[in-house]
């Protein structure tokens, strides 16, 4: 394969880690409700909505059937608690590897865009300092269903300006790697998402990323 002109980046998992702060602000509604909340219930969070997170946090609980509203106001909750343990964020929770490997995609013409379920990716980048390292986002704001849809994705591609088949979806997740795929694009897994063999390259490093995109 290959001939290709512009790479999509998942944040959590590839550009940044904030499984730990999802994790402290989860447990903390898990403790409330008194549900059973493990690191292994958190990785199957990854690359997955905050709404679809909470129900499967709520597979182990064993209270009265909550509404809606309810649900709302947990997953606002956690979204405040995991808020706060962002700020602590800083540039330096990017490694070098990233933000240098993000600056030579850059310097060899290709085109790079976000593709997030996180509703706070912009945030995330800001505090990081990594806004201008992205010619395009798209996130949990701009879509409708989550991955393993493919439509972060396909709308990144769009906001670029890209075939599909021309870009490159880097992922963490399962999932991810999944959506990539639904969505015509070459996929280059990461971290968890090797496991499974499903995507076109595998990285080790994140700079492997430059033997791909020569
Ligand atoms: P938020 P990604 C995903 O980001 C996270 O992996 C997932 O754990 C989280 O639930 C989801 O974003 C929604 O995040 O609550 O901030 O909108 O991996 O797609 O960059
Ligand atoms: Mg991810």
């Amino acid at each position: 394969m290959k001939n290709l002109e512009a790479v999509i980046f998942d944040l959590d998992g590839v550009i940044v880690f904030t499984d730990k702060f999802h994790f402290q602000a989860w447990k903390k509604i898990a403790d409330k409700l008194e549900i059973y909340f493990d690191e292994e219930i958190n990785n199957r969070l990854r690359g997955v909505s905050r709404m679809d997170s909470l129900e499967i946090i709520l597979e182990e609980y064993e209270g009265e059937p909550l509404s809606r509203e309810r649900k709302e106001e947990l997953a606002e909750e956690k979204n405040e608690a995991y808020r706060e343990l962002l700020k602590t964020m800083t540039p330096a929770d990017v490694e070098d590897d990233v933000r240098e490997t993000l600056a030579e995609i850059r310097r060899r013409g290709y085109g790079i865009a976000l593709g997030s379920s996180s509703k706070n990716a912009r945030f995330i980048l800001e505090r990081v300092g990594l806004m201008d390292a992205f010619d395009k986002i798209s996130d949990g704001t701009n879509i409708t269903k989550s991955k393993p849809d493919p439509e972060v994705f396909q709308k990144a591609a769009r906001f670029l300006g890209k075939e599909p088949q021309k870009c490159l979806v880097v992922e963490d997740a399962d999932a991810g790697i999944t959506a990539g795929i639904a969505g015509g694009m070459q996929t280059a897994a990461i971290g968890d998402a090797v496991r499974s063999g499903k995507a076109t390259y595998t990285l080790n490093k994140f700079r492997d990323l430059l033997e791909i995109l020569v």
